[in-house]
């Protein structure tokens, strides 16, 4: 979603802005734009669609000056429009904003009754004119910034400079992330360590409620009490070449094609402590699984079916109960809260809105046991959460998650048999025989990965059509829903997925010889159930294209179209069977020709609500 870059230095800082913005392209946009001082003016370009469009503007203007800030927005109040895109200006104030402030009716009355004039529909502009409303009254730029955020009512990381402060600019954060990055004689903000990593690696993650005053050799951050403080500086080790594409054409194939380096990070802390140890969930751990009596997953979109697929390993190993609901419908019930249940919240990017507040509930219910499986070291959901398991995927760039998801499971895998362990539940051979299995784990996908050729030659079938079915049973009916999702995401084929043995209740109903169905059908305890299935569809001259593994006794047939694994892995078959329906969904978007990596309407850090 919206990302922000901003810079003070002694060179020429619209290039810094611009390669910032482009960074943050892959968190999905649709408009960009930046602001600059320059000697006692503030000048602003914004464009709709790419930022390479407002950088050939900022060019053919000439803009060049030594403080600045940038922003890419994805708009949620207010069009896609340049009027509406950020920066925003007040009368020599200019700011960049993410998120949404929930008050901005009231403000926008109240501001106009003061004789502030509007020119967007955004809730943002309101700062603007609140911040310019304060300095009017005498505050200085930090002080007009730290009063106005205390009348907002939202979720907001702002980066503000004034035409009559060329020498510093101000930022605030609140429900969404921001960092400082620290250079020689030079500063810069960002909303993701990526905008900055080409000048520094040096960090500071501002926290809740924080402000901070940049200037060129100094950074002063002052707590939600106006109270200054120390945040402790960081050590980025996100690397570039993570963010390069390489040999790929799309980072969404470039990051399937990575999981058997994703897994092989994500599961190295599990393999070299030689078991399923509390630790690997944090120095508390121990104490508070003891203490675990179920499981409470909250999650959304393919976070919430690396849930789905948790819940059947979390009640087969641990005999824990276990639920998974989608954060953004639990956040809003009346929920009967169980204090002794772990409440497990997953997200890529670990500031997913609807989760963290979905965290923040189950909190003011009192359940206080809450881990955290996050890809991003030191983002919010993390922060408030007890225990945290990092996934080590890598940055992912391509909106529709692949690698996030499969090393998720790795982790929600591991918390599945840590929580057997320590109930008791795990004998020695069976977690001996997990650890072997995960052993094996990055060899059995990257067998899967060579089966793209053939996977490819099915997207003919799939791309002139408008619907196709998905299904699977048990704990493989998650991967049918991830499926599915992948297909919708990036090719824009509406398609379902439904546990097989549901067909009959219902979606049989559409099944003709249009309607493409694929079945995830490995040889597990479940294959004859599934194989009754398929005949089901075939009956009504529906086209199956069915995953299976090579030691599954069936045969390609009319009408019946057949890949296989190399074998059935066993327990971890869900992560093995994830990635021919990833590289089917991408193959069939190529074929179509849609926007892979930024698929329309979508963005990658689902940071509003
Ligand atoms: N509400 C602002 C910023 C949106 C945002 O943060 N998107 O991720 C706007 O609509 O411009």
């Amino acid at each position: 979603m919206c990302g922000i870059v901003g810079a003070i230095a002694d060179r020429d800082v619209v290039p810094v802005l611009i390669e910032g913005l482009k960074r943050l392209e892959y968190r999905g946009y649709d408009s960009a734009g930046i602001a600059v001082v320059d000697g006692a003016d503030i000048r602003r370009v914004r464009r709709t669609g790419r930022v390479a469009a407002m950088e050939d503007a900022s060019a053919a203007e000439g803009f060049a000056a030594t403080l600045g800030i940038g922003h890419t927005r994805w708009a949620t109040h207010g069009g896609v429009t340049e009027s509406n895109a950020h920066p925003h200006v007040s009368h020599g104030v200019a700011l960049v904003h993410n998120g949404i402030i929930e008050n901005h009716e009231q403000q926008r009355e109240r501001l106009k009754a003061l004789g502030y004039e509007f020119e967007s529909q955004t809730d943002t502009e309101v700062i603007a004119h609140l911040i310019h409303h304060y300095l009017q009254d005498g505050a200085d730029l930090l002080a007009a910034l730290q009063r106005a955020v205390k009348e907002l009512h939202g979720a907001y990381a702002l980066a503000v400079v004034s035409r009559k402060e060329p020498e510093r600019m101000v930022v605030a954060r609140m429900g969404c992330p921001l960092l400082v990055g620290l250079g020689e004689g030079e500063n810069f903000v960002a909303s993701d360590v990526s905008a900055i990593l080409q000048a520094t690696r040096r960090v500071i993650f501002l926290e809740e409620g924080d402000t901070a005053e940049i200037s060129r050799d100094a950074v002063r951050v002052f707590d939600g009490d106006d109270q200054p403080v120390q945040r402790e500086e960081h050590l980025s080790d996100v690397s570039l070449s993570s963010l390069e594409l390489g040999p790929y054409r799309h980072f969404m194939q470039k990051e399937i094609h990575e999981q058997p380096r994703a897994l092989g990070d994500t599961m190295e802390a599990i393999i070299d402590a030689g078991g399923f140890e509390p630790t690997l969930f944090g120095k508390d751990a121990d104490a508070v699984l003891r203490e675990v009596e179920g499981v409470q997953i909250l999650a959304c979109g393919t976070s919430f079916y690396a849930g789905s697929v948790a819940r059947y390993w979390i009640e087969a190993i641990s005999g824990l109960p276990c639920s998974v609901e989608i954060a953004s419908e639990y956040r809003y019930r009346t929920a009967v809260a169980n204090p002794k249940h772990l409440v497990v919240t997953i997200s890529q990017s670990g500031e997913t809105l609807d989760t963290m507040e979905a965290l923040k509930y189950a909190k003011s219910l009192g359940q206080d046991l809450t881990l955290s499986i996050c890809n991003v070291p030191e983002s919010a959901i993390p922060r408030a959460s007890r225990l945290v398991f990092y996934t080590r995927a890598g940055a992912e760039i391509g909106v529709a998650s692949t690698k996030a998801f499969t090393t998720q499971l790795v982790g929600l895998f591991a918390l599945a048999a840590t929580l057997a362990k320590v109930n008791g539940r795990l004998p020695e051979a069976k977690e001996a025989e997990y650890i072997e299995a995960l052993r094996h784990l990055p060899g059995d996908v990257q067998h899967a990965l060579n089966l793209e050729p053939q996977v490819a030659m099915w997207s003919e079938h799939f791309t002139p059509r408008e619907h196709a079915l998905f299904l699977g049973r048990g704990v493989h009916y998650p991967i049918a829903l991830e499926g599915a999702l992948k297909l919708k995401e990036i090719s824009y084929i509406h398609a379902e997925a439904y546990p097989a043995g549901e067909l009959k209740h219902g979606p049989l109903a559409l099944v003709d010889d249009d309607m493409p169905v694929v079945v995830i059908a490995p040889n597990d305890s479940l294959l004859e159930k599934v194989k009754s299935n398929m005949q089901e569809v075939r009956a009504r001259g529906g086209q199956l294209f069915v995953f299976t593994d090579a030691d599954s006794n069936f045969a390609d047939s009319e009408g019946v179209h057949v890949i296989r694994t190399e074998r059935h892995v066993g327990v971890l078959s869900p992560i093995v069977h994830t990635i021919p329906v990833q590289m089917l969904a991408y193959h069939v978007a190529l074929a179509r020709g849609t926007d892979v990596d930024k698929p329309r309407n979508l963005a990658k850090s689902v940071t509003v609500e």
